[in-house]
């Protein structure tokens, strides 16, 4: 080929036709960690004006894509190495496919004639063939002029209708093949509606306005899926209009503000089994939610149906039917079927929409109105050392200055308490560990929702949790995020006080080393470490975080007694089944 330099600059290749492809379609962003063969990708990348946030390992990287997919409603995009690195990315992937955020996991891979033919390449593996059960659709990229295809397919996959994680393959010799830039330009898609809207039947509508007509104790339950859709005025007119007391799944919490008088949060194991009929907006009946059935929902045993009728909103029609019968399936996107919701509503019933009984939300009102008093109680006090309570009172006084801020929160007990005592006032400020209860999203989190947001994160980690993705407080560092981590730190795995049983030296599986000081990682990267052994400490040091906007982790020291096995889920636990 002839190389002087006017030649060159009308040939493109595989890394610039990914890079042309991926901003073609808006994506600005990639997170990943660099190496053979994508190294120069991620040079490059950031070349052209992209942002490349590298992390630690890939499975933070993975998550940070994962979540700035659910934050943004466009795919996030994770690059990786081959085999290792694609293997570290999957965990995130699954994870992301689970919860229904989109996101792209583009690894580089080795070659194929060496790796079909198992001849001990570098980095060997089959990685389309593992990632295909794990994902919502996989693909493999072999020559430049298809990289558009690949791209737009992968995106399409992503977004439209349940949003999902999608594998993009592109083996090492792809990067280097070159073709005629102007070919090259013209191979490119710019995906045209992504994520179509998908209109609710006129039929299945009205089937579920008659259902809520009909209530005597109507529930709405809010889900993840709901805070995704951003549909976030029309949910909260719906819900205001028709007046019916709402539970927010955990990731719904803020869609609309947690101290809404018609929030019933605080009296869930009351409203679950009493409600006649439930309508669920992006919430699956999984686990989370007992299945829909058994004594959570007032069923006789575990396996028993409560007697509730269900309305469930969902962009997937295979999800109606999954746990118990579905009465009412209202398959679309949740913005058009809330919309369409309100207008049959107005067009049934006009501004006389009858409001559900006062028995009802009073009953709810007593519950509700009772268990936050205790709660108060419980938060008022101030005990040595420091409890969940104590220093969660601390957070949710934060939150409350700065409802902006957005909250990442992993752990057990860390979890548990902090979602039912920190009140959240805005949609997709709250963002934990989903529908698996994975742990390990926590940094990986926090530095996307820093960087997509611009704005401050303030990241409550159980000391377990924290252990998984700490590493990446360095870059949380390097790229200077208002990212304010807070270990609570309790010497161990839901309390640090288990023993070894046989006397041994070794110390039980549950517990860490003791006193440890967290704060010290932070110091190491030239973050602000604190060291917080009080309310008043944890106040001083958080209000600081956030004023200096400088990347701080504070360790606060938490009863190593206070927590319990398995935090709110300790049913779970097969020792508490066979009791
Ligand atoms: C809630 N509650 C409140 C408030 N909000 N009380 C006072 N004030 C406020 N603001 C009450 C609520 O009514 C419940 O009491 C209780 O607090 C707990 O509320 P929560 O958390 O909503 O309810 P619950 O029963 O824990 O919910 C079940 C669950 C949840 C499965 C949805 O536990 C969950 O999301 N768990 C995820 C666990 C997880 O993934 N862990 C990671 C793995 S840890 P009652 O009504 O009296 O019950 C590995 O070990
Ligand atoms: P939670 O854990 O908060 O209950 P889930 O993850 O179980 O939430 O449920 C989210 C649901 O929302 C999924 O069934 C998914 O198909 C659905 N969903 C996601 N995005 C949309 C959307 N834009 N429109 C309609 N449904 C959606």
């Amino acid at each position: 080929m002839d190389m002087t330099t006017d030649t060159k600059l009308e040939v493109t290749d595989g890394f610039h036709l990914v890079i042309d492809a991926l901003k073609l379609n808006g994506i600005d962003t990639i997170f990943g960690l660099p190496g053979i063969p994508i190294t120069d990708l991620t040079r490059m990348a950031q070349a052209e004006g992209m942002r490349v946030i590298s992390f630690r390992h890939e499975q933070n990287a993975g998550n940070a894509a994962a979540i700035a997919g659910f934050m943004t409603q466009k795919p996030g995009i994770c690059l990786t190495v081959s085999a290792p690195g694609f293997l570290n990315g999957l965990t995130a992937l699954t994870n992301a496919t689970t919860n229904c955020f989109p996101m792209i996991l583009i690894s580089g891979s080795s070659e194929r004639e060496i790796v079909d033919l198992q001849q001990g390449d570098y980095e060997e593996m089959d990685q389309l063939a593992i990632a295909k059960p794990l994902c919502k659709a996989a693909f493999r990229v072999l020559h430049a002029e298809d990289i558009g295809v690949g791209v737009a397919r992968a995106i399409r996959a992503a977004v439209s209708g349940r949003p999902g994680g999608v594998y993009l393959d592109l083996p090492a010799k792809l990067f280097a093949e070159t073709m005629d830039a102007e070919a090259g330009k013209k191979s490119l898609i710019k995906v045209v509606d992504p994520a179509p809207r998908q209109i609710p039947a006129e039929d299945a509508v009205q089937r579920a306005v008659e259902l809520l007509k009909g209530a005597k104790r109507p529930l709405i339950v809010l889900g993840k899926g709901a805070a995704y859709a951003q549909a976030d005025a029309d949910i909260r007119a719906f819900i205001e209009k028709t007046g019916i007391p709402y539970l927010p799944m955990s990731m719904a919490k803020g869609l609309l503000p947690d101290t809404h008088e018609q929030s019933a949060a605080a009296a869930r194991s009351y409203v679950l089994p009493q409600a006649d009929v439930v309508m669920l907006i992006g919430a699956r009946l999984n686990w989370l939610l007992s299945h829909g059935k058994g004594k959570t929902w007032g069923g006789k045993d575990h396996k028993a149906w409560g007697g509730q009728k269900f309305i469930q909103i969902d962009i997937s029609p295979q999800e109606a039917d999954s746990n118990v019968r579905i009465d009412a399936p209202v398959v679309g996107d949740i913005g058009s079927c809330v919309s369409a919701l309100l207008a049959a509503i107005d067009s049934t019933a006009g501004s006389n929409w009858v409001k559900p009984p006062a028995e009802w939300l009073t009953a709810i009102a007593e519950r509700k109105n009772k268990n936050i008093a205790k709660m108060a109680d419980t938060l008022a006090k101030v005990p040595k050392p420091m409890n969940f309570h104590s220093a969660l009172n601390v957070v949710r006084d934060i939150i409350k200055a700065n409802p902006e801020a957005i909250l990442v929160n992993e752990g057990a007990n860390a979890l548990d308490f902090t979602r039912s005592i920190v009140d959240m006032y805005k949609p997709r400020k709250r963002l934990d560990v989903g529908t698996w209860g994975i742990m390990g999203i926590g940094m990986g989190f926090a530095v996307a929702a820093a960087v997509v947001s611009g704005g401050q994160v303030i990241a409550i980690e159980g000391d377990s949790a924290f252990g998984f993705s700490g590493m990446e407080v360095e870059t949380i560092c390097r790229y200077n995020l208002p990212v304010c981590v807070v270990v609570f730190n309790n010497n161990g795995v839901y309390r640090g006080t288990d023993v070894n049983p046989t006397g041994g030296s070794d110390v039980a599986p549950t517990v860490f080393v003791k006193n440890a000081r967290y704060d010290k990682l932070m110091d190491a990267f030239g973050g602000v470490g604190v060291h917080a052994t009080t309310p008043a400490e944890l106040r001083r040091a958080m209000e600081e975080a956030v004023r200096s906007r400088k990347p701080t982790l504070i360790n606060a020291v938490i009863d190593e007694t206070a927590g319990t096995e398995s935090g709110r889920i300790t049913s779970l636990n097969p020792s508490a089944k066979k009791k």
